[in-house]
C-alpha cells in the first residue's frame, strides 16, 4: 500500500512540478518592452518552486510522523512540527506577527476570524487536485464556502472521557458543575484549558447557547466555572486523556479521538457527549498569509498529499477522528465508521453545536477566562 502512495504521490508531484515550469514559461516579449500595468499579481509567479522545508503548526499529537516522513521522501520537502494547544493560543501567536509557518490547523471559528482579518493565503485548487476526494459536505461549509482558503482536516466532537473501571457513565455536565466532594473525580478531573470549549460546556449545563454573547449569561457561565474549579485537578489541553488512561485522574473534558486514542493502553477508557449536548467541530488545514510563495508552494503539495485517499485513512487510524475525505472512507475499517463516539447517532448530532465568532464579544470571553483561571 505504502508503495502505492508513494508512487501516486511522485506522479502528482512531477505533475505540479512540470505545471510549475509550463506555467514558468514566459509569453515571447521583447525584453526591451515595458511590461503592461498590472493591477493584480498572482500570489504565486509561474518559475516558483516549492520550499525545501515547512513548518506546520497543529495540534499535538494530531498526525501520524510516518506521513511526513512519507512525504519528505516522495518530493524531498521535509517538514517540521510546532504545536499549540488552543485556537486562541495559535491565533495570538500569528497575529503577534509570528512567520515562517507553511500550514496550520484551525477550528471553524477561527478559520472565519482569520479570513476576516485577511490572516490566511487562498488556496490555488489547480495545485490541490485531491480536493475532489473531500466529501461533498465539507465543500461549502459556511464559514469557507467552496474551500476558499483551507481544507478541512478532521472532524468530531467534545464531551466527557471517563475510566468505566472507577466511574459511571456521567450522564451530565453536572458531574462537573455541581462538585461533590465525595465523588471519586473529586480532584480527579479536568476540564479543556480552552476558552470557548470550557465556556461553551458550562453554557449548555446553564441551558443557554453556547454563541451567546449576553453578559448577564456569560457572567453566569463564569461563576459556574469558577464552582467547578473546586472539584478539577486543573484545565489541561493536552495530556487530559493521557492522566485519565494512567488511572492519575478518572474523568477529563475533552475531544473524544484522543480519548480513543488511550483506549489502546487501558480498555476501560470512555467517552460521552452529556445528555446536555457540547460542541461539534471541524478543523481545517490552512496557509497563513504570512508564507512565502515557495512555502505556500510546498504547502499545497503537503494538503494535497494529506487528500490522498490512503492517506487520508492513515491520518484517522492514527488519530481517531472522523475523515471529511470520502475517498478515504472506503478504506476505513466498518468498525471504525459505526463507532457512535467517533459519528454520533442523529439524537446526539442533533444535540451538537458548533462554535461560532462573536466578534468583539470574542475578547469578553478571554477576560471571563482569564477571571476564571485567576480567581482564588
Ligand atoms: N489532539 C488533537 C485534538 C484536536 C482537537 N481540535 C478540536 C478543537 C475544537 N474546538
Amino acid at each position: 500500500m505504502k508503495r502505492k502512495i508513494l508512487a501516486l504521490t511522485l506522479v502528482l508531484t512531477l505533475a505540479l512540478l512540470l505545471a510549475a515550469c509550463a506555467q514558468s514559461a514566459p509569453a515571447e516579449q521583447p525584453a526591451a518592452q515595458p511590461a503592461p500595468a498590472q493591477e493584480e499579481q498572482p500570489a504565486v509567479s509561474g518559475d516558483v518552486q516549492p520550499a525545501s522545508e515547512i513548518v506546520v503548526y497543529n495540534w499535538s499529537e494530531y498526525i501520524d510522523p510516518d506521513i511526513y516522513s512519507q512525504f519528505t521522501d516522495a518530493t524531498g520537502i521535509s517538514v517540521i512540527e510546532d504545536n499549540f494547544s488552543s485556537n486562541e493560543e495559535m491565533l495570538a501567536k500569528l497575529q503577534g506577527g509570528a512567520a515562517g509557518y507553511a500550514l496550520t490547523v484551525p477550528s471553524d471559528y477561527t478559520v472565519a476570524i482569520m479570513i476576516e482579518e485577511g490572516m490566511l493565503s487562498p488556496l490555488d485548487h489547480a495545485n490541490v487536485p485531491n480536493l475532489a476526494n473531500l466529501g461533498e459536505r465539507f465543500r461549502n461549509l459556511p464559514y469557507d464556502p467552496g474551500n476558499q482558503y483551507c481544507v478541512p482536516y478532521q472532524w468530531g466532537t467534545t464531551g466527557l472521557g471517563y475510566d468505566s473501571a472507577v466511574i459511571d457513565e456521567p450522564a451530565s455536565y453536572a458531574a462537573i458543575f455541581e462538585p461533590d466532594p465525595n465523588s471519586a473525580w473529586y480532584g480527579r478531573t479536568t476540564m479543556l484549558d480552552d476558552p470557548r470549549e470550557s465556556f461553551a460546556a458550562a453554557l449548555v449545563y446553564l441551558g443557554y447557547d453556547i454563541n451567546t454573547t449576553d453578559e448577564g449569561q456569560l457572567e453566569e457561565a463564569k461563576q459556574a466555572l469558577i464552582r467547578a474549579r473546586e472539584g478539577l485537578a486543573g484545565f489541561d489541553s493536552d495530556t487530559f486523556e493521557d492522566l485519565v488512561a494512567s488511572g492519575e485522574n478518572v474523568m477529563a473534558h475533552g475531544w473524544n479521538g484522543d480519548f480513543l486514542v488511550v483506549q489502546e493502553e487501558n480498555e476501560d477508557v470512555a467517552y460521552v457527549v452529556p445528555e446536555e449536548g457540547g460542541v461539534v467541530w471541524v478543523d481545517n488545514i490552512c496557509i497563513p498569509a504570512s508564507a512565502s510563495p515557495e512555502q505556500k508552494l510546498a504547502a499545497e503539495m503537503f494538503i494535497n498529499y494529506l487528500l490522498e485517499a490512503e492517506v487520508g485513512a492513515q491520518l484517522s487510524e492514527y488519530n481517531y477522528y472522523a475523515s471529511p475525505n470520502a475517498a478515504s472512507e472506503e478504506l476505513l475499517d466498518p468498525e471504525f465508521l459505526e463507532d457512535p463516539t467517533v459519528y454520533p447517532p442523529a439524537e446526539v448530532l442533533e444535540k451538537l453545536q458548533y462554535i461560532r465568532p462573536v466578534g468583539e464579544a470574542e475578547s469578553l470571553f478571554q477576560r471571563l477566562w482569564d477571571e476564571v483561571k485567576t480567581a482564588s
